[in-house]
């Protein structure tokens, strides 16, 4: 197949990883990069030998020549940049969270579907190996029906040295990672209808909450625990390892610390390791997260070449950034929140 071309707006921190991961995505490549800091535009452009430059998108989406957009920068400008593209018909890739608001983020998915093109929001985590086994297991039948499970991140990592906004906003770990771990939930126990939530600020230096404790309701009648930390020290540091319990009719899952994934039922257990791979550009203890960037970004190339939705669709992801303005509002109001009714 021909190599699809793409551009890529914000050469921040993460963006550096995407590019990496570009390189080894087979059928698409990055042919010009915009960044309005002239010195992020110059250190990704010399480090990947992209020529063309830009400082504004705008004047990027004005001279085109490319096929998709993979929209690299923080929340505000996400709804400008998609609307940008969306007008240009160019299809689009959007960093999560998907937008500050859920209904900036509707107005996003509706523009796209308006102007005929995919929006994938870059939501990586559920391709993360080990998530990746723990579905496989479950689809496998060996521990029957689910009906109980817990997805947990907690850690005492820190964020704040690479990703200095991250402290500064009202709203943190709900909307930067608990995001995450609720489309793991998602995408291991379907769709959910209702959720509460307790939150905490432990950290005095932050702006937002550093612990969150979600309790869902989902379609399938099953019950989950979210619980996301970023307060919590512990002898051997787990970041960024989202753990699973996972309990069915005839058995049971646990992704444990160090990706171990364990299937009990009737016949007893299985161990198996599920470390995901070092990449050539990745560092530890990143590459659980690195390989997923190039994971999502083939699985893109991949469905944009088949015409094939992507899994993490902008209409797909609204159901998963509910999930966030609802932990808010319970967390508010104590209430528990209907998700269907944000829907
Ligand atoms: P960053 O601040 O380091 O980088 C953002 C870059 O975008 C900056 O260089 C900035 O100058 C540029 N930018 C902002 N608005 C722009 C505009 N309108 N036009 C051109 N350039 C613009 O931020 P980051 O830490 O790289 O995070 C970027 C996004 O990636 C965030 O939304 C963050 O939540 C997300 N992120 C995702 C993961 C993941 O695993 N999916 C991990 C880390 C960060
Ligand atoms: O921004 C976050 C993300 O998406 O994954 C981990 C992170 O970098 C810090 O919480």
């Amino acid at each position: 197949m021909t190599d699809l071309k793409g551009a890529l707006i914000g050469c921040g921190f993460f963006a550096v990883n995407q590019m990496h991961g570009w390189k080894d995505v087979k059928g698409a490549d990055i042919v010009a990069i915009c960044d309005r800091d002239p010195e992020r535009l110059k250190i990704v452009g010399d480090q990947f030998g992209i020529e063309r430059r830009y400082s504004d998108a705008a004047k990027m989406f004005a001279d085109g020549g490319f096929d998709f957009v993979d929209i690299a920068t923080t929340v505000n400008s996400h709804r400008a940049l998609v609307e940008m593209a969306a007008s240009h018909t160019v299809p689009v890739i959007c960093q999560k969270p998907f937008a500050p608001t859920l209904a900036d983020a509707k107005a996003m998915v509706a523009a796209c579907s308006a102007a005929g093109v995919p929006l994938m929001i870059h939501e990586n985590f559920r391709w993360q190996t080990p998530i990746q086994a723990v579905r496989k297991a479950l689809d496998s039948g060996a521990i029957g029906t689910p009906f109980w499970a817990r997805f947990s991140f907690r850690s005492a990592y820190d964020v704040f040295s690479g990703q200095p906004y991250l402290a500064e906003g009202k709203r943190f770990i709900i909307e930067d990672l608990g995001i995450h771990t609720l489309d793991i939930a998602r995408f291991i126990l379907g769709d959910v209808t209702s959720l509460s939530a307790r939150t905490k600020r432990v950290n005095p230096k932050i702006n937002g909450e550093d612990v969150a404790t979600i309790l869902l309701d989902h379609e399938n009648g099953a019950t989950s625990v979210v619980d996301v930390s970023y307060a919590t020290l512990q002898s051997v540091e787990p970041f960024p390892e989202t753990l699973i319990e996972l309990d069915g009719t005839e058995g049971s899952i646990r992704l444990t610390q160090g990706y171990e994934l364990q299937v009990t039922n009737a016949e007893g257990t299985t161990n198996t390791d599920v470390a995901p791979t070092l990449l050539s550009w990745a560092s530890r203890p990143w590459h659980n997260i690195q390989e997923s960037v190039y994971a999502i970004q083939q699985h893109w190339a991949d469905s944009l070449e088949s015409g094939k939705e992507t899994s993490t669709s902008g209409a797909d992801n609204l159901k998963t950034f509910a999930l966030v303005e609802a932990a808010y509002e319970s967390a508010a109001t104590k209430a528990t929140v209907d998700i269907g009714k944000l829907l």
